[in-house]
């Protein structure tokens, strides 16, 4: 599914009302791409039109590509579960600061995020080097390295 910008929206948006209909979509995506068909621009449209009344609004525009964003990430951050059980080395079920740093050591996935990296995302969650992570704590934190990772 092709991923607008907020920029592109505003290019689509020819008579400047704010909202693109199907037909400023169209004329937009062609410009991008010649070959776009018309039943692909009207499902892309479709996905962004939530309230269906011919319009994307700036505002179901945002709330969609958040989703997408969110959505992406969560993603991304299930595929990491079983990591986190790899990396809880005592099977506590949690995960401390030193189980964390050990891992992002020895993963090759991981290795690149550095020390730092750790700390830093002890401190987005607001968590002390002594505490230990639950499940979300650590997906929370993974969530942050990925999007991290995405810029
Ligand atoms: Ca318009
Ligand atoms: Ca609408
Ligand atoms: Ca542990």
């Amino acid at each position: 599914m092709v991923q607008f910008k907020i920029s592109f929206l505003k290019d689509c948006d020819l008579n400047k009302d704010g909202k693109v209909t199907y037909r400023e979509i169209y004329v937009g995506l062609s410009k991008q791409d010649k070959k776009i068909s018309v039943p692909t621009a009207m499902e892309i449209f479709k996905s962004y039109d939530e309230n269906k009344d011919g319009e994307i609004s700036i505002e179901e525009f945002t709330k969609k590509a958040t989703f997408d964003y969110l959505s992406g990430v969560c993603e991304k951050v299930k595929k990491e579960l079983p990591l986190i059980k790899q990396f809880d080395k005592n099977k506590d079920g949690l995960l401390s600061y030193d189980e964390l740093t050990e891992a992002f050591k020895s993963d090759k996935e991981y290795c690149k995020f550095s020390k730092e990296w750790v700390d830093w995302s002890f401190d987005s969650i607001g968590k002390k080097k002594t505490d230990k992570l639950n499940d979300i704590d650590a997906l929370t934190i993974m969530a942050f390295l990925s999007v991290e990772e995405d810029n």
